[in-house]
């Protein structure tokens, strides 16, 4: 167990890092060079991290040590009592073609690429394998030139040339001192397509994004998407890149979307390849996000990197921010944010209050790969957020570049981060920094009162602060409000708040303390409040109003987002009365079709928009609700609104399907939207079963672009009977050699909420087209059945527990971080009723009698604990 309170600074430095690769699949020799200088005051034994490596050679200032000055255990290597300074030459074997982990160098479709975050580098070579050890990186590569063309490191190219048999070479040097977590290395043969951008200040920056031969023309938009992330982040936080070169290079089988790695980003293709025939508008949507983020990074988490691994939300969350700040800018930024609180809810707040649950800073772990989590991403990025409301924009800018300076080429803590804020003007942000450090979802409860005769209506706002599996213990938080009023005829009310003179339409307030209330005076009626306008903090509240004030606030409120969320609350109340069998206690059903209609007509604030308030909460939110623990209660209650919803809005959603659309394809807001409207009322249709059948499948026929084709595919794969396998055999058939189309082919069929769905994965798992050594296959069977679909994973049988666990065992023997993810499943299962439980516990128990990585064991303990 590595703890946060155990950290202690290094006791050396390495300030220069020579490393040679001489590379050949089956064994590649490497040759490290560190120049090293003691820290400590007295003698102490140097601890290298290695993994999987054979060691051939080690010499100090240039002569072999001798074997007594030396240990090797498992995972170290051992050097008793090194000289003040001295340079550290280590040579080493290590085997790309049989890593199957793909953690350090291996090879994916004949080229070799690295992955090193987090602890990958020990792979490659034994190490400081910790992101406070910063060293100035000079790498030359070695290779056969036909094979592997294209030789790439961090930072520039300063020398090229060939050598013998057939061999050549290549030397980059990154003059910006790095942890080994950012090195990278990839050989190969690509395609590319190139750009330049200049900065700012007029430095010319030569961009290149490697791929597949043949998939140059998809690689278009990720340019384009870069560019714009250059030019935001001079503009919004006066960030310039800062070498001469940036490389982007995409990859066959990586563990994740993309890894930051210093001039030399390396990118699932999944995340760069893009075109109308095979990506989805949401793929499109992820890849300008996810080349934005890596692009941030270079600024948050290399320039600026983190003192430990418990910092990860220094750069995660505040990077995530900033990719969300620029997505947002780039359009359609009320949909942009639901989307983001859609992905909280239900990724984040079941993590924070099932056995997962841990502090954005966790105080411990076992392998920190299974704390690239939710909360650090998503709850991070909404700390930041709050944190720029609770001190101002302007405040907040500064503080940003007070952080840039004083910390450029340092390892940071989340201390030191929030220290920059309050020197720039923030006040005492003690009780905001708990944020970092207590786990849970907060729960709000507001209650307010109007007095008509005074015109004054008192709004009393309280948290609660659960207690989570880590922590019993919590303490009040400052937790932004932004607050609105509108009256019942839906007029916006302006108010005057007692402490002040000026009326205004909405508050920005704080709560920042167990329970404060807020006057307002001049209010000329009785108010519907909004508490949390924006999503203006991550957390639940019970505001106690009525199905007539949602009705109301959802048809009226000024805020996009309120607007969405009284909606989401009126659908629950609704499913969950269902599910309880008093459907006559829920709200009134055609009155909310009623405002989603209008919703759909207004087009504003654009047509993206509407398809949101098409959105029934998922099975997934459902069953976290804990309202009901049957999940076939749940899904049947769900389906039974979707059913009234869709029988009432039925003429205008064959309207909407029906529009055609006979310009070319664009990724124009306006398509765009009408696209996400079409696809929303597709699914929603489906819901009145295989009548509609015909009717879908005319639209997927009728497609002429992914996102139509998935949308259709999709719809279908709710409907029993043919139409769905008529539909699968066409599309495997057409895209049979898009592995990232396939993908899909193989997602759609595990998220079925068919009754054949079992059935079908089990044949999957054995079909011809799945791997398990390619994590995208992986995922896309194991994660879409496990994350994506309740109801097959929950079947009260147990079938789906048994399938996913023999999943995770299988995918294990080969790769513990992607198996450890396919895990996070599990954690609901204590939300089910007793006899899935058992079924659930019996599978999780099995596992921990079977052979299994660090990654694995830890999350299952985890969750059973
Ligand atoms: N920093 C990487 C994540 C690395 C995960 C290692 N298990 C990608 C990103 O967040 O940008
Ligand atoms: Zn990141």
């Amino acid at each position: 167990m590595v703890r946060l309170e155990d950290y202690r600074p290094c006791n050396f430095a390495i300030e220069d890092i020579e490393l040679l690769f001489k590379l050949d699949p089956s064994a590649t020799h490497v040759h490290a060079s560190y120049r090293v200088r003691r820290l400590a005051g007295e003698p102490c034994p140097l601890i290298l991290d290695g993994v999987g490596l054979t060691l051939e050679r080690i010499a100090l200032n240039g002569m072999p040590l001798a074997s007594e000055l030396y240990r090797q255990e498992p995972e170290q290597l051992i050097i008793s009592a090194p000289p003040a300074t001295f340079t550290l030459e280590i040579d080493t074997l290590i085997y790309p073609q049989a890593n199957t982990q793909l953690e350090g160098l291996y090879v994916s479709g004949g080229r070799f690429c690295t992955q090193c975050e987090a602890e990958g580098f020990r792979r490659i070579t034994f190490a400081l394998d910790r992101p406070d050890v910063l060293s100035r990186f000079v790498v030359r590569i070695e290779a056969d030139q036909q094979q592997y063309p294209t030789l790439l490191s961090n930072g520039d190219l300063i020398e090229a040339g060939l050598s013998t048999e057939g061999r050549h070479f290549a030397v980059w040097s990154d003059p910006y001192p790095k942890p080994c977590y950012l090195f990278a290395l990839v050989a190969g043969l690509f395609d590319t397509i190139r750009d330049e951008f200049v900065t700012a200040s007029g430095r010319r920056v030569a961009l290149t994004i490697h791929v597949d031969i043949g998939d140059a023309p998809r690689a278009a938009y990720a340019m384009d998407a870069l560019k714009r992330a250059m030019a935001w982040d001079e503009r919004f936080f006066n960030r310039e890149y800062d070498l001469a070169e940036l490389h982007i290079v995409a990859i066959r089988d990586f563990n994740l979307g993309a890894m930051e790695n210093k001039g030399l980003n390396i990118f699932n293709s999944s995340r760069v390849l893009a075109d109308f025939e095979t990506t989805t508008d949401m793929d499109f949507e992820r890849i300008e996000r996810v080349v934005a983020h890596e692009y941030f990074h270079n600024w948050t988490g290399n320039r600026v990197t983190l003192r430990d691994w418990f910092q990860l939300c220094l750069k995660e969350g505040l990077t995530v921010y900033r990719d969300q700040e620029f997505s947002a800018d780039q359009g359609s930024c009320a949909v942009k944010r639901i989307k983001e609180v859609r992905l909280l809810r239900e990724l984040q707040f079941p993590e924070d209050s099932g056995p997962l649950a841990h502090a954005v800073r966790p105080k411990h772990y076992e392998k920190i790969d299974n704390f690239y989590t939710a909360t650090v991403y998503s709850k991070g990025a909404e700390i930041v957020r709050m944190l720029a409301a609770l001190v101002s924009r302007q405040t907040f800018n500064r503080g940003m570049q007070l952080y840039f300076q004083r910390w450029d080429g340092h390892g940071v803590t989340i201390e030191e981060f929030v220290r920059c804020f309050e020197e720039e003007g923030g006040g005492d942000l003690s009780r905001f920094f708990r944020w970092f450090t207590q786990a849970g979802t907060p729960h709000l409860a507001s209650h307010g009162s109007y007095d008509a005769a005074t015109k004054r209506y008192r709004l009393t706002v309280s948290q609660s602060n659960p207690s989570t599996s880590v922590q019993q213990e919590k303490l009040a938080l400052a937790i932004p409000l932004r607050v609105g009023f509108i009256a019942y005829d839906g007029t916006e009310l302006i108010s005057r708040l007692n402490t002040g003179e000026i009326a205004q339409a909405e508050w920005d307030l704080v709560l920042d303390s167990e329970s404060v209330t807020f006057i307002f005076e001049d209010v000329s009626s009785p108010p519907i409040p909004a508490i949390l306008r924006g999503f203006c903090a991550p957390v639940v509240i019970d505001d106690r109003l009525g199905h007539r004030e949602r009705l109301v606030q959802m048809s009226s409120d000024p805020d996009p987002f309120t607007r969405w969320e009284a909606g989401q609350h009126l659908l629950l109340d609704a499913i969950i009365s269902d599910a309880r069998g008093t459907p006559e206690s829920g709200p009134p059903i055609d009155q909310i079709a009623d405002a989603i209609a209008r919703e759909i007509d207004r087009r504003s604030p654009d047509t993206a928009y509407g398809s949101m308030a098409l959105n029934v909460p998922s099975l997934r939110q459902l069953i976290h609700s804990g309202k009901v623990p049957d999940v076939d209660m749940l899904f049947d209650a769900r389906n039974n609104i979707r059913r009234k919803i869709a029988k009432a809005l039925e003429a205008r959603l064959e309207l909407v399907i029906a529009e055609v659309n006979d310009q070319k394809v664009s990724l124009n807001p306006e398509q765009v939207g009408r696209r996400a409207l079409k696809t929303a009322a597709l699914q929603l249709l489906a819901s009145l079963g295989s009548s509609r059948g015909s009717l879908i499948a005319t639209a997927f026929e009728q497609a002429n672009n992914m996102t139509d084709w998935m949308g259709a595919l999709e719809a279908l794969s709710q409907i029993e009977g043919d139409w769905f396998d008529a539909a699968l055999n066409y599309f495997l058939q057409r895209w049979r050699h898009q592995a990232l189309v396939v993908d899909k082919w193989f997602s759609v069929q595990a998220a079925a909420t068919r009754d054949d769905t079992p059935q079908r994965v089990q044949m999957l798992a054995e079909h011809t087209l799945f791997s398990l050594k390619n994590p995208n296959r992986v995922r896309s069977l194991y994660d879409a059945f496990g994350a994506a679909n309740p109801r097959a994973f929950h079947a009260a049988n147990g079938s789906g527990y048994a399938f996913l666990g023999e999943g995770i065992q299988r995918v294990d023997a080969l790769n513990a971080t992607v198996a450890a993810r396919l895990v996070k499943a599990f954690e609901s299962w204590r939300r089910v009723d007793a006899s899935r439980q058992f079924k659930a516990r019996t599978v999780l128990e099995g596992l921990l009698g079977a052979t299994l990585s660090k990654n694995v064991r830890e999350m299952v303990e985890r969750i059973l604990s």
